[in-house]
């Protein structure tokens, strides 16, 4: 399958300006050159930026850019039906995490059920009434969750959108700064979730076991959407994103999950999002960014640089 590449220029899904920056980052020569190797190539499929005037945003009392946070979503939902329709593997170059709202939607109306694997720092799981920040990076899964319906004011702009993800066929991986809204809503919904403490209690390996057991439906691995937090990552290797957050998964350990994911076959759709190359002490900070974020997003489609055996096999 090819890898259909959606560069999405988005930042208004959060405050700090620089995530539009991500895709240009992002699309690099090894990422290109490993994915042909692969026998995956990248072709350009869309190029999405934000196109509202600062002037004619809409607000909803502190949650910021509604409009065009929908906007840049809905051709996104489209770019991600198309190119599966096409017998694509779409990959979201974000961009911030709002954009998983157009992502996700789009996986899930091209299959009657999907599961979700969300690989974050943190739930995203506030409802514009809940969030302290007015960040829509941190609210995708309200957006898109059934349960969650009930929570969300009526939002005009957001007319075109309907929930499409049941709360049974999500996993999180590597939560650990959570809003307390979020830890009641994962609780009440009995959701699946692996924290950091559980990453280290279980293993990565363990982890992944049980992600699958989890979204097996039927004797069948539901396709899967993976979501792809760059923040999921230590800041030592992720240094240039919005909010890092210590005691994260290592690059080998995501390189984990994603050579797992592989070997099921099942990778519907891929986001890779929150890469701010503003934010940095040094170039160096950048640099580590984006070395972890394509190698991230290649052991998806088979990389693995985690050793080499004595005898030529690969680890795992
Ligand atoms: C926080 C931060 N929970 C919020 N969320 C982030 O703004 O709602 N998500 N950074 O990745
Ligand atoms: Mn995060
Ligand atoms: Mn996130
Ligand atoms: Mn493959």
């Amino acid at each position: 399958k090819k890898v259909a590449l959606i560069h999405a220029k988005f930042s208004r899904g959060q405050g700090k300006p620089g995530t539009e920056l991500g895709p240009n980052y992002l699309k690099n020569k090894f990422l290109v050159s490993n994915l042909e190797n692969l026998n995956h190539p990248a072709v350009d499929y869309a190029d999405l930026e934000e196109d509202v005037p600062a002037h004619e945003e809409v607000h909803y009392n502190h949650n910021r850019n509604l409009l065009s946070t929908s906007r840049i979503n809905q051709k996104l939902s489209k770019a991600v039906q198309n190119a599966i329709s096409e017998g694509h593997v779409p990959v979201l170059l974000g961009g911030d995490h709002s954009l998983a709202i157009g992502s996700v939607h789009g996986t899930a109306n091209a299959f009657s059920q999907i599961g979700l694997i969300w690989v974050d720092a943190h739930a995203d799981m506030n409802t514009p009434l809940t969030s302290s920040s007015g960040n829509l990076h941190g609210q995708p899964l309200s957006f898109l969750l059934y349960e969650l319906d009930k929570y969300l004011p009526k939002l005009e702009q957001f007319d075109w959108l309907r929930p499409c993800l049941s709360a049974r066929n999500l996993v999180y991986i590597g939560l650990r700064d959570l809003d307390p809204e979020e830890t009641i809503l994962i609780e009440k919904y009995k959701i699946k979730a692996f924290s950091m403490s559980d990453v280290h209690r279980l293993g990565i390996h363990q982890v992944m076991k049980e992600t699958f057991e989890h979204l097996t439906v039927n004797g069948e691995l539901l396709p899967l959407h993976v979501s792809v937090d760059i923040d999921s990552l230590d800041p030592w290797y992720a240094p240039a994103t919005g909010t890092p957050v210590l005691g994260g998964l290592s690059l080998p350990e995501l390189m984990f999950i994603g050579n797992r994911v592989h070997e099921t076959g099942k990778l519907r759709t891929l986001d890779l999002v929150e890469v701010n190359p503003l934010l940095k002490t040094s170039d160096s900070d950048v640099d580590k960014t984006v070395f972890s974020a394509s190698r991230a997003i290649l052991s998806f489609f088979g990389y693995k640089t985690l050793g080499t055996l004595i005898d030529g096999h690969q680890v795992p």
